[in-house]
């Protein structure tokens, strides 16, 4: 069934549009921008128009689009070796997950693609060390997870979804998974006393259910109580790692070390899909030749761009520009914020990983309107749940051009 087809009178962005409309699956409703080239915090669109991106593609261009230092390690490895899957050893590998390691303080890495391919291999290294070292009965394991979590699409990731959207009409779901309140320390111990439990995977702050920042010590006291119960704590910091929040890892906010560490995301710099899981061997190592595996995962071209992102994570001081600038959006958002009480409900976040709440306008307008227009201004940003508004802008940005987009913030939030 023809759903459009392209018209000679359309522009070039609306012909685009129709063709992703006639020929896509419809699993997105984006905004209605077609882009064409990113650099650093700037994005163009097919006209020519200029925008800051306040969503770096969900954290996964942290580093700012098509940075030099990784498109040159791209290029340059693209022309030597792609790809050998792991039937044999490559030259790049080996040093990528010391890299990893190293950085990260763990014995061992397993590299992967997509996020949720991480976060699966997560959740197969935590069962299986619960089986080997918990000594729980076979197929007994069961996961904690917290309500209104977002790990990822696949059927058995989405098996333990709160949300609707994400988890209804794609039944029957993978058992063994139990979902406790986000924050709560109190319904965790709680759950954390079956004895079947090997752990409890968590988002240190949750990016999809609208930047919920747990309160102060949740973190520690969440890892603490797992220790205590002999239940491994695994950060899902696919979304808030890699300098996002102001920290090179969010868990480090509490100075927490996960037992499993997942990333992904800005671990290319948005270049191409990579994702890791790190463990020590204890766990690592519950997982033998041939129990694991993806064709992609640990390719040398994936590899080279990795390193060059982590590179440009720490030499550029990432983390600290993070941390510096976000207080400076959150300041400006909650001068908004008291200039425009009855529009902005809430600004919360944490580093350059923040969200600004807005109330529906008396006549139904929300914050999918403010996007539209903020995108007319040359701010691209994407609303989430309705009310809510994410701000992540590439942790490349400079203080002028934030103070720049946060103009254009406050004139389209104060004309709302
Ligand atoms: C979409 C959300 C964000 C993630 C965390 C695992 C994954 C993600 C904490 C899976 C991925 C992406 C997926 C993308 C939009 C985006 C998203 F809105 F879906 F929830 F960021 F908040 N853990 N998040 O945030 O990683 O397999 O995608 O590489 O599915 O719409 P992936």
């Amino acid at each position: 069934m023809q759903t459009s087809t392209p018209t000679a009178t359309a522009s070039r962005a609306e012909q685009l549009m129709q063709l992703e409309d006639q020929y896509g699956a419809h699993n997105y409703h984006p905004l209605p921008v077609v882009l064409t080239r990113g650099e650093g915090v700037h994005l163009w669109d097919v006209d020519g128009k200029h925008y800051y991106d306040f969503l770096s593609a969900y954290s996964a261009v942290n580093q700012g689009h098509c940075h030099p230092r990784i498109i040159g390690a791209l290029t340059k490895q693209a022309q030597q070796l792609t790809l050998t899957s792991r039937a044999f050893f490559n030259d790049q590998l080996g040093a990528a997950e010391k890299q990893l390691c190293e950085l990260f303080g763990y014995d061992k890495a397993l590299l992967m693609n997509s996020g949720a391919e991480a976060v699966e291999t997560a959740l197969k290294l935590a069962r299986k060390w619960g089986y080997q070292e918990k000594g729980i009965a076979p197929n007994m394991a069961r996961i904690l997870v917290a309500e209104h979590n977002f790990h990822g699409r696949t059927t058995g990731i989405i098996s333990f979804s709160t949300d609707p959207d994400s988890t209804g009409g794609f039944g029957p779901y993978m058992p063994g998974y139990q979902v406790v309140p986000y924050n709560d320390i109190a319904s965790l111990e709680e759950a954390l006393k079956d004895p079947h439990v090997c752990a409890f995977m968590v988002e240190p702050i949750q990016g999809e259910a609208g930047v919920m920042v747990p309160s102060v010590g949740y973190l520690a006291q969440a890892a603490a109580l797992c220790r205590a119960h002999n239940v491994l704590f695994v950060a899902d910091e696919i979304q808030t790692g890699l300098g996002r929040t102001g920290k090179l890892l969010c868990c480090d906010h509490e100075a927490v070390h996960a037992d499993i560490l997942i990333l992904g995301k800005a671990l290319s710099g948005g270049v191409l899909p990579v994702s890791a899981v790190l463990a020590d061997d204890s766990i690592m190592l519950t997982i033998q030749p041939g129990q694991h595996g993806s064709t992609f995962g640990g390719n040398p071209l994936a590899c080279a761009v990795m390193r060059a992102a982590l590179d440009v994570l720490l030499d550029e001081n990432l983390t600290a520009n993070s941390h510096r600038l976000g207080e400076i959006f959150r300041t400006r958002m909650r001068q908004v914020q008291a200039k425009r009480p009855e529009t902005v409900e809430l600004v919360r976040g944490k580093g350059l990983l923040n969200a600004v709440i807005i109330r529906p306008s008396d006549d139904g307008r929300t914050a999918w309107d403010v996007c539209v227009t903020l995108m007319e201004r040359g701010v691209l940003a994407k609303p989430t749940h309705g009310d809510i508004i994410r701000f992540a802008p590439p942790l490349v940005i400079t203080e002028e051009q934030l103070h720049e987009a946060c103009d254009i913030i406050e004139e389209v939030i104060l004309a709302f």
